[in-house]
Parts: C-alpha cells; structure tokens; sequence
C-alpha cells in the first residue's frame, strides 16, 4: 500500500531528518542520557539557534488535552465514554497524534529514523525498548516521561495521571493493575468491567441498556463476513523503514573493500567493482527490527541483489576446517557487529546484497554492501559489511535465536504488568490508523502485514481478525506456497450493516505453533 502522502523518496527522508536534527537542541540533556540499542550518543549541535522559535519541542503538537472537558474522542459520544472513561482525553495520541513527531524532535538521535506507511507511533512502539531495563535500550520510559510531562507547564496544567494511565482489576483488590490506558483501550475492560468479555457481564450490561454488553459501546459481530486475501508483494520503497543505530553514514566506495579475514582457506578482499562483475542473485525477504513493537511497521519485504555469501567463500577457497561463528562487522564505519552461530545464518542462504528495490543501496540502505540473512531479524543484516571472519568457538553465538524467547515467548519473556511480552517475533500490523472511517453499506478496505521471524519460530501460518475483542476469530490459512521468509501482506474488505465505533483486531500464528499474544488493533468509526 501506498504512502498516502505521495511518495518520498529516501533521499527526502534523510533529508527530513536533518533538518528536525537541526531544530532539536533543547532537549540536550535528554539525548545525551540516550543509550538506545546500540547507539552511540551524540552530542547534538547546541551552537545554532536556528528554528527554535519555529518549534516548541515541549508541545511538539502545540497540545495539551483538558482533562476537565469530557470528550469520547474515537469511541461513541455516550455517557460513560465522555464522562466515566474520558477516552478522547486519554492515552499518548490523543495530544501527541503522532509519537514519531516526539521522538525526532526530542531525541534527534533517535535510532528509528523512520518508519512508513503514514503509520502514526503509538507507544508500544516505544515500550519495546524503553519499558525494559536493557543496558543499551535506552532512558527508562516511566521516569523520562512523568518527568517531561510534569515539567511541563501545559500538561502540568489540564492534565493528570488519568490522562495516561487506566487501573483494571482482575476482580479482587489486590488485583488491580496499573496500566496505560493504551493499553487497556482495545478491550472491554475499558468501560470498567474487566472481565466485560464474560457472557453474565454482558447480559448484565445489556439489561441496562448498554447495547451488544460492552460498555465502551463498542460495536461487536461475532461472525462478520470478511473477504480477505493474502499476497507477498514487496514493501513500496516509501515505506521501508529506516534504523540506524549510529546515525546515517555515507561511506566512500573507493575506500570500501569487502574482507573474508580469518576462517577461510584463502582470505581475500574484493572491492565494488569486483563483486559487481560476480553472478547476482536475487532474494527477496522480510527485514524486521527485532525491537519492532506490536502492531508496528518496522518491517520491509525487500527485493534485494547481489553475490551469495556461499559464492564468495568458494572464491575464498572453502571455509576452515571445524568453524561454526560468522563475525561481521563494518570495519569501523560504525559499532554495528554481529556474531552469529554458522548454524543459523549459512542454511538461510545470505547474499551480499549490492542492490535493494532495483538501485544500488543508499546510505540508510547500507551502501555499499549489507548483508541480507532472510529469516533472520535486522540485527543480522549488516549494513557498510566490511569484515567477515569465521571462527571456532566453544560456544558459538545463538543470542539472535534467544532473542524470540527473551522477547516473545509469553513463558519466558519479561512481561508488562497487562501480561503481554515485549517484541513479539510473530507480529502483525495493520497500515491504518484508529479513527479510519467507513460508511454503512460501503465495503470498508484495510491492509496490513503478518511475520514471523522464520528461522526461529517459522514462517506464518494463520492470520485471524477479530470484530469482537477477541471472542471470536476468522481466520485465513497462509497458502503453503508462501516462503515463509517473505511477510503475508493481507487486504481486508468488510461492509459494515451498523453505525458505531468498531474495534477491529488482528494476530498471527507461526508453523511452529507461536502465536500473538497482543493483537494489532484499530478503532474504526462507522457513519450512516
Ligand atoms: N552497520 C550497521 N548495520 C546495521 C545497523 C546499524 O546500526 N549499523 N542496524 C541494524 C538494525 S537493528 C536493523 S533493524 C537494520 C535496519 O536496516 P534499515 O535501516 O535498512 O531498515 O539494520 C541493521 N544493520
Ligand atoms: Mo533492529
């Protein structure tokens, strides 16, 4: 699906960024105590005055809700959505439509540069990394955000604690929870029932008036009639996000050679040219940030080009004897290593990509080389490759397969206090935002995107939607043609029979049976 803004291309992207680098120096303090995953702080330029005046970094949208005047925002302008829940007033994006906007204003070096689809951040795009007590995830969220919030005189003013929190119980005192309201406003427990999914509840609220039982007022079908279909088409350019964990780097081919150092029975070096004259091959597959939050869109199926890394260790004369860890690196470009177990990386076929989307990459894409490891999350795909060694050790590096466990395995992962896990390596997104509108009678269209990272946890096998918080699913078998290494891009069509504030979910399952634990969700007004 297309930007609809039009397309940018990524030369415009960086460009924006540069130009919010320039505009964002009074947040200093803040980015210096950045240490994001991987990122080396810098120091922003705080000589230049210039554009200051135009932006407030502190009200990046010039907004500070009143929490004082009641308002549903999204959800049906009923009593208990205006006055008891407050949800127009409620949650990061009723003031801050889009959390990217504060993320590079304040944070200029903020490691997500950007992210596509005209997809508006919500903060589980943020928790993934700063809900985590990580060495290199970055400010912890909870102090960072109550400090920013309470120094600040316009939310100091018409906001409080409920304007970002929500309390949820499981039934008795000791169990309720502290949450964020975006993370309780996809549910039933919304309205103030927690278990509003409960048929006894529902009948309960029906009797007083409350229509289908939820009170958010929430238009449910637990049986709608959706037409769904699936492809793998690429990711439009525009779209395709960009991380870099060191900010973007333009590097000199001239200068660039890539090294096969240790590990080989020949190690050699081949320059741009050399590897431009080798056979290309081509691969196309599904780059995902492993700190892509629920829902999100750090995610690009890209049709990529170049030298299979097989080929080159042939020209190189045979891997040694007993090696089982592949060592990349950019040889100094930036601090960006990885070493990973050959188990896992050889079997997935890795190309020394030279090309992405049919051009040679751009700096954010890695020139002159990135190595592409379908299968493998973006931490594997080492942008500027300049080093790669294999070596023998005790215990080669398998972090990169631990990392679907550590941030997805609803058993083993760290958990939010709402139970769901922090990445998820079986995610979905859905490319529209809350508020979509539809009409009655009119097919109503959205698109989105499931993954798995297949080499861990396999490749997609079942996309399901839900019109009814999740009591009850639809759902789509993945066609077993797909290559599992490539997303399962769906398109959605459903004509809503009724008015009313709708809540649409959806959420993936893997061959290998790891399922979603948080669905990707979205509030769709329906009008006459
Ligand atoms: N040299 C280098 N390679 C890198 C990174 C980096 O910061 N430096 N970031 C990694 C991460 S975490 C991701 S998700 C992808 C992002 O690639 P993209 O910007 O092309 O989407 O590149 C990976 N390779
Ligand atoms: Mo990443």
């Amino acid at each position: 699906m297309a930007s609809k803004n039009g397309r940018k291309t990524t030369d415009e992207r960086t460009a924006k960024g540069k130009i919010l680098i320039a505009l964002a120096t009074v947040f200093a303090a803040i980015a210096i105590s950045a240490a994001m995953v991987g990122c080396a702080p810098q120091t922003p330029d705080t000589t230049s005055e210039e554009g200051l005046e135009e932006v407030d970094s502190r009200e990046p949208d010039g907004i500070a809700k009143d929490f004082t005047i009641n308002d549903a925002g999204d959800f049906a302008a009923t009593l208990d959505n205006e006055k008891y829940v407050n949800a127009g007033n409620r949650g990061c994006n009723s003031c801050h439509d889009d959390l990217a906007d504060v993320m590079y204003l304040q944070q200029p070096e903020h490691i997500v540069q950007y992210m596509g689809f005209d997809k508006k951040a919500t903060v589980q795009d943020c928790l993934v990394c700063h809900d985590f007590h990580g060495a290199r995830s970055g400010i912890y969220f909870g102090d960072a955000i109550h400090v920013a919030h309470y120094s600040n005189e316009a939310f100091a003013e018409k906001g409080n604690c409920w304007s970002c929190h929500a309390i949820d119980s499981k039934g008795t005192p000791d169990q309720y929870q502290f949450l964020l309201f975006d993370q309780m406003m996809y549910t039933p427990a919304l309205g103030g029932f927690p278990d509003g999914a409960n048929k006894t509840v529902r009948w309960w609220c029906e009797s007083r008036g409350y229509e289908g039982g939820y009170r958010t007022g929430v238009v449910t079908e637990e049986a709608p009639t959706f037409d769904i279909a699936l492809n793998q088409d690429a990711t439009p350019e525009e779209d395709s996000f960009i991380i870099n964990n060191y900010g973007t780097i333009e590097v000199d081919a001239s200068d660039w050679t890539l090294n096969f150092t240790e590990g080989v029975n020949n190690p050699r070096s081949f320059t741009l040219e050399e590897l431009r004259a080798m056979p290309q091959t081509q691969v196309t597959a599904t780059q995902v940030c492993a700190t892509n939050g629920v829902g999100g869109v750090l995610a690009s199926n890209i049709p990529a080009s170049g030298v299979s890394l097989s080929y080159l260790i042939e020209q190189c004369g045979g891997l040694v004897d007993g090696v089982n860890q592949i060592n990349v690196d950019s040889g100094g470009i930036d601090a960006w290593d990885q070493k990973i177990a050959t188990d896992i990386v050889l079997p997935q076929e890795p190309i020394v990509a030279l090309d992405f989307f049919g051009h040679e990459l751009t700096p954010n894409q890695g020139y002159p080389a990135t190595l592409v490891v379908p299968g493998l999350t973006g931490m594997a795909w080492e942008k500027f490759l300049s080093n790669v060694s294999f070596t023998q050790e005790e215990k080669p590096n398998t972090n990169i397969v631990a990392n679907a466990d550590a941030f997805g395995n609803p058993e083993k992962s760290p958990k939010r206090n709402d139970g769901s896990t922090l990445s998820y390596p079986v995610n979905t997104a859905i490319f529209q935002n809350d508020g979509f509108e539809g009409k009655v009678g009119e097919p109503l269209e959205l698109s989105g995107y499931a993954f798995s990272w297949a080499q861990t946890t396999g490749g997609i096998a079942k996309v399901e939607f839900s019109l009814d918080y999740g009591n009850n699913w639809t759902t789509i078998d993945v066609p077993e043609n797909f290559d599992p290494n490539q997303w399962t891009q769906w398109d959605l069509s459903w004509t809503p029979e009724k008015a009313g504030t709708y809540v649409i979910q959806v959420r993936a399952e893997s061959t290998t049976g790891w399922s979603q634990s948080t669905p990707a969700s979205i509030i769709v007004n329906v009008t006459e």
